[in-house]
């Protein structure tokens, strides 16, 4: 029995301030993919999150919008939350750095420092806003470049020229905050003397817990020598106040890794085989991972390491940086319309594509990786839909219908299934080792491998004579099997479409080792479509509704815009059980010629089909909507429409203004005709 390892994974904490973008998901998707192949390994996983919710920019933007920072970032951590569900980001716990945990943590990590001597205090000048009687972070002051003297430049560099320099440098400046003038003016700080782990650090980051371009960039930073590390603010300021300390925080910094303990901590009062001892502290025998962007190394390899150690904690197994997103080759970009929210494409694309397309371009190394929605489409439509999916389809509906579901007695090819599994040796070590792009390679040979052999064997000609009855049974069985690996190696990026072929293949969720047996004997379900192409129009919707979200909500990036209608007068039981709802499935779907409005839908209620128009075409692609299941009212009497008759209605969210409408969507298990009480 291979030994079970107990790992702990983290994933960089987003600041609860906005909206998540694509930008974003590259290194979530990451983290999540590696957790989900750990897992797929029967080794026990945790993989734990939470909103940054601490510093400036948090109080400031809490103030704008006349609500509390605590109440910003509850709202944020939930929208965040959701939208890392939506794109099936498997965390453990999704918690906040503005925790009871992560107070008593950090308030026990600085002291212990202290004690040990390792921060001093000292008096510094900094820019201060008289009008707003507040300290300015760098990024909180403009002014005139010193070298080139572009106007309206940030406090730490020059967009235009690219000179790094101080604050104090610039000419001419003024807060972003209130327009006033600077001044500067002392105050005292505490500081942290990374120095003394000077040694420490070098030989750590020489020992294979760092990416290679990691170690070398850090390099640089020793031969130019470490710094004290200022972990204070002064008040206003939104965090945790220094112990024995008037008007004085610690700095965000400090206490958002330290998050990543109070997550796991809040997650071990739930979870009795897990102990904060076991993980986190001094000579522990589990594993530890944080997946982080590359703009934020410096903070997790050099500062955090040294935190820990000098607390007696122990140090990260390994750090892994991710590179960033771009879209068409360039930044995104507000203008261009390439700013996308995660939720934006999760109104109009599928999140599995995304993780797919990822995945086809994630490395170990920390590259940027680039997003052309044009090649995108093509991707998923040659690899997932023509190739993959397309293999079940071809033979599960054979088997439904010519074999009453059930896969032969034994697998007829062993060659060519041990080929497949032996190639998933291979795979698994592309998947630990974060080199996901060639894992898919290996993949896609096989699933080309698979069509061929479909192609050669055409069981669509063989079924025409019964004499072949038995052996189309076989090929079509083979074919499920190979479909049947493929996924289980799909399964780390595709976890969803997994558990459907699960459920169809009537078998339970698939772990790594299943590899090695056949379904033989064995009978599946009712074959469903398991994935739809992407079409260019859904593509158009969403840069268009990208561009959309920059001008409704530009000050409130974060918050949903929606209105409660009023409710409606109250009903008794009586009232409500009159209303027959049903399950009905979309059997087909199109626009209406005449209405830029309805939709046309055919639907089966399990044991009848219905013809109805519903206002929905602003929110939906006709074919997005083919095969789902969602829920009508079966008993409203016809309607005779311009169009034709209307025989129910789909019931749909939305807001009064009929802005944006959402199907609502049964869980899995929900089957046509069903009643929905
Ligand atoms: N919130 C920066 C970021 O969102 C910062 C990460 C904290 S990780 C402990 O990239
Ligand atoms: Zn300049």
């Amino acid at each position: 029995m291979p030994q079970i390892r107990r790992i702990l994974v983290t994933s960089a904490l987003p600041y609860a301030n906005g909206s998540l973008h694509l930008g974003h998901l590259v290194g979530y998707i990451q983290a999540d993919t590696w957790v989900r192949f750990q897992r797929m390994q029967n080794h026990l996983c945790s993989y734990v999150c939470g909103s940054d919710s601490h510093g400036t920019p948090i109080m400031i933007q809490a103030e704008k919008m006349g609500i509390t920072p605590e109440q910003l970032v509850e709202q944020v951590r939930q929208e965040h939350q959701a939208d890392f569900a939506g794109f099936y980001i498997a965390f453990d716990n999704y918690y906040t750095t503005h925790s009871p945990e992560n107070k008593a943590l950090v308030e026990s990590i600085f002291q212990r420092h202290k004690e040990q001597g390792n921060i001093v205090k000292r008096k510094i000048k900094q820019f201060f806003d008289p009008d707003k009687n507040m300290f300015l972070p760098d990024r909180f002051i403009k002014g005139e470049c010193p070298r080139c003297k572009a106007a309206d430049q940030y406090g730490d560099n020059c967009e235009v020229c690219g000179a790094t320099y101080q604050p104090t440098e610039l000419n001419n400046p003024y807060s972003t905050l209130s327009g006033a003038k600077p001044i500067e003016k002392e105050s005292d700080h505490y500081f942290f003397k990374l120095q003394s782990y000077a040694d420490l650090l070098q030989q750590w980051t020489h020992h294979g817990h760092l990416q290679e371009q990691v170690t070398n960039k850090l390099d640089e930073w020793f031969q130019a020598g470490l710094q004290e590390w200022d972990i204070s603010r002064d008040a206003p300021y939104f965090g945790f106040a220094i112990p024995g300390e008037q008007n004085k925080y610690f700095y965000c910094w400090l206490d958002a890794p330290v998050g990543y303990i109070a997550s796991f901590q809040n997650l071990c009062a739930r979870r009795p085989d897990l102990t904060v001892t076991d993980y986190w502290m001094a000579d522990s025998k589990t594993e530890l991972y944080h997946f982080i962007g590359k703009d934020i190394i410096y903070f997790h390899a050099l500062f955090w390491p040294a935190v820990l150690h000098g607390a007696n904690y122990r140090m990260p197994t390994a750090i892994f940086a991710n590179g960033f997103l771009t879209i068409d080759g360039q930044k995104m970009s507000k203008s261009r319309g390439t700013f996308i929210k995660a939720r934006t494409y999760l109104n109009h694309l599928n999140p599995e594509h995304l993780r797919y397309y990822f995945a086809t371009k994630l490395s170990s190394r920390i590259e940027d990786i680039d997003i052309n929605f044009d090649d995108f489409a093509k991707r998923i439509n040659a690899d997932l839909v023509g190739k993959y999916v397309n293999i079940a389809s071809r033979c599960a509906s054979f088997l439904n219908k010519h074999f009453a579901s059930q896969l032969s007695a034994d697998c007829c090819e062993p060659t060519l299934y041990k080929q497949f599994t032996e190639a998933g040796n291979a795979i698994a070590e592309k998947f630990a080792a974060l080199e996901f792009n060639q894992a898919l390679r290996h993949i896609m040979a096989l699933a080309d491998r698979a069509n061929q052999y479909i192609d050669e064997k055409k069981p669509w000609a063989l079924i025409k004579n019964s004499e072949h009855k038995t052996e189309v049974q076989a090929i079509c069985s083979m074919g499920i099997n190979l479909f049947r690996l493929l996924t289980l190696y799909l399964k780390p990026i595709l976890p969803h479409t997994a558990q459907q072929v699960e459920e169809l293949l009537n078998i339970p969720s698939l772990t790594w080792a299943d590899k090695d047996h056949p379904l033989v004997n064995h009978t599946i379900r009712e074959f469903r479509p398991l994935m739809v192409r992407v079409m260019p129009e859904q593509i158009h919707a969403m840069k268009v509704a990208a561009q959309q979200d920059l001008t409704i909500a530009p000050t409130q990036p974060h918050t949903k815009e929606c209105k409660m209608h009023p409710l409606k007068e109250q009903i008794n039981i009586e009232d409500f059980a009159k209303v027959d709802l049903r399950i009905a499935k979309i059997l087909h779907a199109e626009e209406v010629e005449g209405s830029d409005k309805l939709l046309r839908l055919e639907v089966d209620l399990g044991n009848e089909k219905r013809q109805i128009f519903a206002g929905i075409r602003a929110s939906y692609q006709p074919q997005q909507l083919i095969g789902q299941l969602t829920v009508i009212v079966a008993n409203l009497a016809p309607r005779k429409m311009r169009f034709g008759i209307s025989e129910g209605m789909v019931v749909v969210a939305g807001d009064p203004e009929g802005k944006g409408l959402w199907l609502i969507q049964p869980e899995t298990g929900a089957q046509p005709g069903m009643q929905v009480k």
